[in-house]
């Protein structure tokens, strides 16, 4: 014991006291108030080792201070703004399930406006132990129990704790990106740094990315909007008039399909096929399909392709739109514009925590009004896989809220049972089904998956038909990316009749294709497969179209597929791009007929050269747009900006309840149509869930225990 308090009584001996208490009380704040979802022990041992190095780092800074009434005091201090900045993150946490970003701090953000005056009732009896050591500590320097060592440390070894620190930090980095590769370069949840790397980190991350996207913001004028709006004018496609309006007024239920690529429409495996349902749909002279759609996601993934489907706008070149500008930027998109110009009641549905992938912000700034995600759901037990609740039970378990919305709704589900690793629990196999064996677990089991996600989407089209809902929907259904990757396309080559050793960049392009069907029942029966070239950029203002809005005061840079002025260059997020007769990769042409490199006249150089500057102009005058936040200039005729303030997620269903009450009799609800009765009963699934208990299985549970939502 005297040993120890010696110890502490020299400088150094302090600084690990310090360290050591901060570590315990991050770990503390780990394992009470964040639920950060830590899987397997590789992970776990990252959590408990990844506050040490920062926090050394951080108080290394007052050995640099040689006078102990300097030293002190600095020490002290950072360790109470240290101390100050983890506690205002479980306060923050405690409310909004996320952490504190430099601009929720800085009051920059519109989405949620910091700590509210609520936060007192936010505080919690153990609080306590955040500051109690800081208490102990002060009163002990104050009563001399710990003595003040007046022996500066020398410059170098201040020089080699910093750097030991640096050390061990870059030893952590290292770690996380091998748990989780790209983890600072995609950024899918702010969960994911903070598990990995810890709030310090995190805080200085997201110091350096705000600080850029200011700099880019302030630069800003509005005659790069000009230049934007006028490329945008210049190739806007008018509506197809035979199409233009014959979805008016109907519910809109958008189906993403996750990982979902178009060479599984129609396959067989061991003379059976993987998607019978899709393939029917596909099929039918109710829906208007096409065959040569592309997603043009970049490293955001699904967030990409939820901001090209719902703004037209490109994701960016490098990380999630979403995750690094989503929570600031001025959205001018789908809910909003469908609920100013319609009256539509908007919502998503998904089994994910909300805070992946920034949807939590991100929807406020796009104008949703209802986000039902994990926390809505039971995801307990063997519910959900990695990515959350479980397709069947997605779809089912929504019903109590989609019932209680106001129609004409624009309803969004977002899938996640078919993602990478594509794992799926005995139970819900279809055990009439067998997968390939080409020996790469992820192909054979991503079939599975596929066949699972066909299932759901079965059971919920029963049900849209049972309860009325199909015949006056409009819904569509896209793939939004691959499942399986260019790396792992050679395993597929054998099911795809291909051989692999001639396997081409070509083919890997032509793998981008992932469905795209509009469903609308009643419609006349024209539907057919359209094999029109198109992409994720251009769905907007076709769907608008659709619905008989006109899209042409908007600035997008897609173009409605109906329309004969529609442009077939689709660009992928890289440069590269794919038109009706050639795939352009990296510079080298492709014949779209023989797969082989083409030869060119000069005109066809010249046309494709064009073609080139096309994409490289969009691509660009899209992130400018995005980058510098030029939307908050642009103010198209009858549209309010979206105040994200007005949205608040919690309580979904009992916002919708009262809404159905104050409106009586002219409340359009699925359920005051119905005569105040529930439709859960229309839904019928056979998955074996359902009844089971939420303690039978020890799977981690996603879901945010604090939020009380129902
Ligand atoms: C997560 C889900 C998956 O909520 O949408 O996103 P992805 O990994 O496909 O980008
Ligand atoms: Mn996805």
């Amino acid at each position: 014991m005297k040993k120890l308090s010696k110890f502490v009584d020299t400088r150094i001996g302090f600084f690990v006291l310090l360290v050591v208490l901060f570590w315990f009380k991050t770990l503390f704040a780990y394992f009470t108030d964040f639920s950060l979802g830590v899987e397997g022990i590789f992970q776990f041992l990252i959590l408990i080792f990844n506050p040490l190095a920062t926090t050394a780092l951080i108080y290394s800074l007052a050995f640099y201070f040689k006078r102990a009434r300097f030293f002190y005091p600095v020490i002290m201090g950072l360790d109470i703004a240290n101390t100050l900045l983890l506690y205002l993150n479980v306060i923050y946490y405690r409310e909004f399930t996320d952490f504190m970003t430099i601009a929720t701090m800085t009051g920059y953000s519109k989405v949620n406006q910091g700590l509210s005056g609520s936060s007192l009732a936010l505080t919690n009896f153990h609080d306590i132990f955040y500051w109690l050591d800081i208490v102990v500590i002060l009163l002990l320097m104050l009563f001399r129990k710990i003595h003040f060592d007046p022996r500066a440390i020398g410059s170098r070894l201040a020089f080699a704790f910093t750097s030991m620190s640096l050390v061990l930090f870059g030893c952590n980095l290292a770690f996380g990106e091998m748990s989780r590769p790209q983890l600072l370069g995609r950024t899918f949840d702010r969960n994911y740094i903070v598990k990995y790397l810890g709030i310090d980190a995190f805080t200085g991350y997201d110091l350096v990315k705000s600080q850029h996207i200011n700099d880019m913001r302030q630069s800003a004028t509005k005659s790069e909007l000009e230049k934007v709006k006028k490329f945008t004018d210049k190739h806007y496609a008018k509506a197809n008039p035979q199409m233009f309006g014959i979805a008016k007024g109907r519910n809109v239920i958008v189906i993403h399909l996750e990982s979902f690529q178009q060479f599984i429409i129609d396959k067989k495996i061991n003379d059976q096929e993987v998607t019978p349902f899709l393939n029917s749909l596909y099929h039918s002279n109710d829906t208007y399909a096409f065959d040569n759609f592309f997603h043009q996601v970049g490293q955001g993934k699904t967030s990409d392709a939820e901001n090209m489907l719902e703004t037209s706008t490109f994701g960016l070149p490098q990380g999630s739109l979403f995750a690094t500008l989503g929570s600031d930027n001025t959205f001018q998109g789908a809910p909003a514009i469908l609920n100013q110009r319609a009256g539509y009641t908007s919502a998503v549905f998904h089994g994910n925590v909300a805070s992946f992938w920034n949807r939590n912000n991100v929807y406020k700034n796009l104008g949703y009004q209802y986000f039902f995600d994990a926390s809505y759901y039971d995801t307990s037990g063997d519910k959900a896989t990695g990515y959350g609740l479980k397709d069947k039970l997605l779809f089912k378990d929504s019903i109590k809220y989609l019932q209680a919305l106001q129609q004409p709704f624009y309803a969004k589900y977002i899938t996640v049972t078919n993602h990478f690793p594509y794992d799926l629990d005995d139970e819900d196999k279809d055990p009439n089904f067998q997968t390939t064996d080409t020996g790469d677990s992820n192909v054979d089991n991503y079939f599975v998956t596929a066949h699972y996600l066909d299932q759901s989407i079965q059971e919920f089209f029963n049900y849209l038909k049972k309860s009325g809902l199909y015949d006056h929907s409009i819904i569509m259904i896209y793939g939004d990316h691959y499942g399986i990757s260019n790396s792992e396309n050679t395993s597929l080559a054998s099911v795809l009749g291909k051989n692999a050793d001639d396997w081409t960049d070509f083919d890997n392009a032509q793998l981008q294709r992932v469905p795209l069907m509009f469903v609308i029942p009643n419609s006349g029966g024209h539907g057919h497969i359209d094999h029109t070239y198109g992409g994720e950029i251009d769905v907007l203002p076709t769907l608008l179209h659709l619905l008989g809005i006109s899209s042409k005061r908007y600035i997008q840079f897609g173009t409605d597929l109906f329309s004969s002025q529609h442009s077939q260059v689709v660009a992928f997020r890289n440069q590269d791009f794919v038109t009706p007769h050639y795939t352009v990769i990296g510079g080298t042409v492709y014949d779209n007929r023989t797969g082989k490199e083409a030869e060119l006249t000069k005109k066809q150089q010249e046309r494709i050269k064009k073609d080139h500057q096309l994409v490289n102009t969009e691509l660009s005058l899209s992130d400018s747009l995005n980058e510098k936040n030029l939307l908050r200039f642009y103010h198209p005729k009858g549209f309010k900006p979206v105040n994200p303030a007005d949205y608040n997620y919690s309580n979904g269903l009992k916002r919708a309840e009262r809404i159905e009450r104050k409106k009586g009799n002219k409340s359009t609800s699925l359920y005051s149509e119905n005569h105040d009765q529930s439709t859960e009963n229309d839904f019928s699934t056979d998955a074996p869930e359902q009844n089971h208990s939420s303690t039978d299985s020890n799977r981690i549970k996603i879901t945010n225990p604090d939020a009380n939502n129902k």
